[in-house]
């Protein structure tokens, strides 16, 4: 294969290639340790020409393409298999913005700019780009509309699909298509830009984006709320979109055990309420009213509305932050979920959805069933409670090893998927199926959605080189 890389070295040189194993290494494997895979050279383009030539290149030599932005999946989509005859085609020096209209409100960006440096750009031109998840300091645009990502916003703007109005495309050909339309309509056919949005990396190479703005919210008021259970949650959730005259930009639900783990593991993690509960959620509202002198604004509002919650029983205690550094830390607390339970040892995610009103009949029935398959189990549900996604994650029991658990780790989510499917919900609401999930999504999914979906991949990617493996055997 040597021919092979120096083709690859001509068309992106030497500093967009790398063959050593040690610089090759952190390409290979995924963000939660679970996938290892080889390749046969890591790609690194600087630009949408030259990541034409390279899958011109591979779609000529029969070689998989595994697409990869900030490689923070939670579903191995971003790692080669192991036999070492893919390329993974990384976008990290495709990280330039293009160009900013504040007045159209839209971003255009390259692939592989980091989602923080977006939110960042956004902010001094005095806008907003909603999408925000924990790792956002290290993920991709590209990679965010490729798994079509989803965070800690998406009640109030939607997920990473609503956030963006045009994309551009290297196709399994290596052709370019441009739809990089600032349009907000265009019903022009079928719509082709949503069809890669979520295929991860399945059917193209996403290269560049035009991005929607928001207009910078300037009064945000954030609260750390204990609640009796998840359906004094719900309900909170429910009367605070008037409460907050529809300014609910968060609402996360944590169970304790979620706390404990943070505050365990991550240095300077503070428990913000005197008193051990069950539950908490986050609340945040964002309004682009900026408080004016002498009014409470939004911190007053919410804190009339708890004081009601909490007279009804939907709140058993509360701090409202008080200041930019305290909200910051009420929200470590939460960010900082998957790194304290990657941290505590060996666990399985269930990245699942139901609709809102039935995650407490949800969580009662999930737990039990959880712990009807392995008792010593130790659950940790938390998520983004107002989309009805929740992170259904279990811990090993203490003292058990990977390898141990993973044999009744499949009989533990087979109970969770399964009582899913019960509620009418999805077994992966916004991480994707990558390589973890597809026997899942072969079996969950039905016939006719199954087939269109093969249909649609044999007719874009008839080789089957495009991220092989990923989302759906065909
Ligand atoms: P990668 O991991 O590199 O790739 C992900 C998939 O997209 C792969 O299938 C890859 O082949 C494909 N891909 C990447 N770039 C491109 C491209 N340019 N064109 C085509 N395909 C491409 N996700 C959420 O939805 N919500 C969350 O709240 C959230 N929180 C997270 C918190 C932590 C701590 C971590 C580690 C992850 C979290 N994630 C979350 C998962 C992950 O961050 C997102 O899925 C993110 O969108 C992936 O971006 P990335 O650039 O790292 O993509
Ligand atoms: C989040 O919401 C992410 O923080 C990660 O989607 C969830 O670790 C997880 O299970
Ligand atoms: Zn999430």
């Amino acid at each position: 294969m040597s021919g092979f890389v120096e083709k690859l070295r001509g068309i992106v040189g030497d500093r967009g290639l790398v063959v050593d194993d040690a610089g090759k290494a952190p390409y290979l494997g995924d963000w939660r340790e679970n996938f290892m895979g080889a390749a046969l050279a890591i790609v690194r383009p600087a630009s949408t020409d030259e990541v034409a030539s390279v899958v011109r290149l591979c779609a000529a030599e029969k070689v998989a393409v595994v697409p990869q932005g900030g490689n923070t999946g939670m579903v191995g989509g971003a790692t080669p298999d192991t036999d070492g005859r893919a390329i993974v085609l990384s976008l990290n020096r495709m990280n330039r913005i293009l160009e900013v209209d504040p007045l159209g409100y839209t971003m255009t960006v390259e692939a592989g700019v980091v989602l923080k440096t977006i939110q960042d750009e956004a902010a001094r031109h005095d806008r907003l780009f909603p999408l925000s998840l924990a790792a956002e300091g290290s993920c991709t645009i590209g990679g965010n509309l490729a798994t079509n990502a989803g965070g800690v916003q998406v009640l109030h703007y939607g997920n990473a699909r609503q956030l963006v109005l045009g994309i551009e495309v290297v196709l399994p050909s290596g052709e370019v298509w441009n739809g990089l339309r600032a349009l907000k309509k265009d019903n022009t056919g079928y719509d082709l830009r949503d069809l890669y949005l979520g295929a991860e990396g399945t059917l193209g190479i996403i290269t560049r984006a035009v991005l929607k703005l928001w207009p910078r919210p300037k009064d945000i008021a954030t609260a750390w709320i204990a609640v009796p259970s998840p359906a004094a949650a719900v309900t909170l959730l429910s009367g605070a979109h008037a409460a907050s005259e529809d300014n609910v930009t968060s609402c996360e639900l944590m169970a304790r055990q979620g706390i404990d783990l943070v505050l365990q593991h991550i240095p300077g993690a503070a428990d913000p309420l005197a008193e051990r509960h069950d539950w908490y959620v986050l609340l945040e509202w964002s309004s682009t009213r900026p408080r004016r002198e002498g009014e409470a604004g939004l911190a007053g509002k919410m804190e009339a509305y708890l004081g009601e919650a909490m007279e009804q029983g939907l709140v058993l205690d509360a701090a409202l932050a008080q200041s930019e550094a305290q909200a910051k830390a009420f929200w470590a607390l939460r960010e900082n979920h998957s790194e304290s339970q990657k941290k505590d040892g060996p666990s399985i995610k269930h990245d699942i959805s139901v609709s809102v009103s039935r995650i407490p009949a949800f969580m009662d029935e999930g737990l039990a069933a959880m712990r009807t398959v392995l008792p010593s189990c130790r659950p940790v549900p938390f998520g983004h409670v107002g989309d009805g996604n929740l992170h259904f994650n279990c811990m090993a029991p203490v003292g058990w090893d990977k390898p141990r658990f993973m044999e009744v780790a499949p009989a533990i989510s087979a109970a969770v998927y399964d009582l899913v499917v019960k509620y009418g919900g999805s077994i992966s609401a916004e991480h994707g199926i990558g390589r973890m999930k597809v026997e899942e999504l072969a079996h969950y999914r039905g016939r006719i959605e199954l087939d269109t979906m093969r249909a649609i991949k044999r007719a874009l990617d008839p080789a089957n080189l495009m991220n092989p493996g990923k989302v759906l055997e065909v």
